[in-house]
């Protein structure tokens, strides 16, 4: 297996060079079932377990990920477990979100992609304001963003769907597709190209599956049907995992997600909300809250009728969940940092401790 059919590329060789060690070997993450990954290397696939132990902690991997393998038994040995991950190399790339849970911490969707298919059904899927949320999330990840809008079989105004995802999404390519006719797929095919890695993501149901075995000429993925009331999928997918197709091109396959909340947005936010952080600096009052406020930028514009209230509404929620977030941050940060403190002063103590025993002696 020649590791460039897997992405490895000029980026990833000068990384590796830099911090290369006897004994290590690079791998990429293809498949990710919590516990263990599957990696493919030169020498062919290996299963690896997730590194878990206090000294790994903070080593987050992903599918799409470079990493060092090390040989744990020095027999090459195929077996499940017989090789660790020793580090991450630096991504191109990352799809990341705020992880679903009570702790706050990111997660990391994919890796090392070259382009995200942002896939809505033309049915009760639909949605602008959760397309906004993934352009933003997209435009943070460094990968190229294309709206894929699958299912063009059931809807009889998919030339209105389009304009309205352009209206909202100005400047991105927007596919209108069917795999069940195969109406549209062609003008698809050509983001597919040899070393280039494409993830397909969206919610549960919208056809991510159905549109990779279509892509790869065959079954590779399980795929479910949809409830009927309101269109939504039952999870069929449910680990991620990278497939490399006939064509050369790389897809990765990843399960519906019920929910996008951002992790870091300022580029996003900026390229989809520009104008409105601009016109927000053009207010009288430097804490106006754009209710009613004299010298408003933000009414004037709305009244004018060059900034649409849905966008401002739209702004305003994601700006006040970033806001709530970077608090949760900085808690965080302070915690951990009045850890370390305690920590270190415990270790002096101790250090004391044992150098008055060793004067007593
Ligand atoms: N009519 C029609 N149905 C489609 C099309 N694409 C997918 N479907 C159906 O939509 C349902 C869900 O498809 P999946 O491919 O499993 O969806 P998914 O996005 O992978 O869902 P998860 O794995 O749960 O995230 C299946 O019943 C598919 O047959 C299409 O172009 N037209
Ligand atoms: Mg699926
Ligand atoms: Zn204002």
């Amino acid at each position: 297996m020649n590791i460039r059919d897997y992405g490895w590329n000029d980026f990833f060789d000068n990384e590796w060079k830099k911090c290369f060690k006897v004994g290590l070997f690079p791998g990429r993450i293809i498949a990710d079932y919590g516990q263990i990954v599957r990696v493919m290397t030169e020498d062919g696939e290996f299963q690896v377990n997730r590194p878990i132990t206090k000294h790994d902690k903070g080593m987050e991997i992903a599918v799409g990920d470079w990493v060092a393998l090390q040989d744990s038994h020095e027999n090459n040995s195929h077996e499940a477990g017989a090789h660790q991950i020793a580090f991450v190399l630096p991504r191109r790339t990352k799809f990341s979100r705020t992880a679903a849970g009570i702790e706050l911490k990111e997660q990391i969707v994919a890796a090392n992609v070259d382009m995200v298919f942002l896939i809505q059904s033309l049915n009760k899927d639909f949605n602008m304001r959760r397309l906004e949320r993934y352009m933003i999330t997209a435009w943070e990840s460094g990968a190229i963003p294309v709206v894929i809008l699958t299912k063009s079989d059931c809807c009889n105004n998919v030339e209105d769907k389009i304009s309205t995802v352009y209206s909202t999404v100005p400047g991105v390519d927007v596919h209108a597709i069917s795999c069940l006719t195969g109406e549209g797929t062609s003008d698809i095919e050509r983001y597919l190209r040899p070393g280039k890695t494409i993830a397909l993501l969206g919610s549960s149901g919208v056809g991510k599956s159905t549109l990779l075995n279509y892509l790869a000429g065959r079954e590779l993925l399980k795929t479910g049907e949809i409830r009927e009331d309101d269109d939504k999928g039952r999870h069929t997918t449910s680990h991620r995992e990278l497939f490399l197709l006939p064509n050369g091109a790389l897809l990765l396959d990843t399960p519906g997600m019920r929910s996008l909340s951002l992790w870091e947005a300022d580029t996003g936010m900026e390229a989809m909300f520009g104008d409105i952080e601009e016109l927000v600096t053009q207010c009288r009052f430097f804490d106006c809250k754009h209710m009613s406020e004299p010298g408003c930028a933000i009414r004037e514009a709305i009244n004018r009728g060059s900034l649409e209230d849905r966008r401002w509404e739209s702004w305003s929620k994601l700006q006040k969940e970033m806001m709530i977030l970077e608090g949760r941050k900085k808690m965080k940060q302070k915690i951990k940092e009045k850890q370390i403190i305690k920590l270190s002063s415990n270790n002096k103590y101790k250090e004391q401790k044992h150098q008055f025993a060793k004067e007593e002696y």
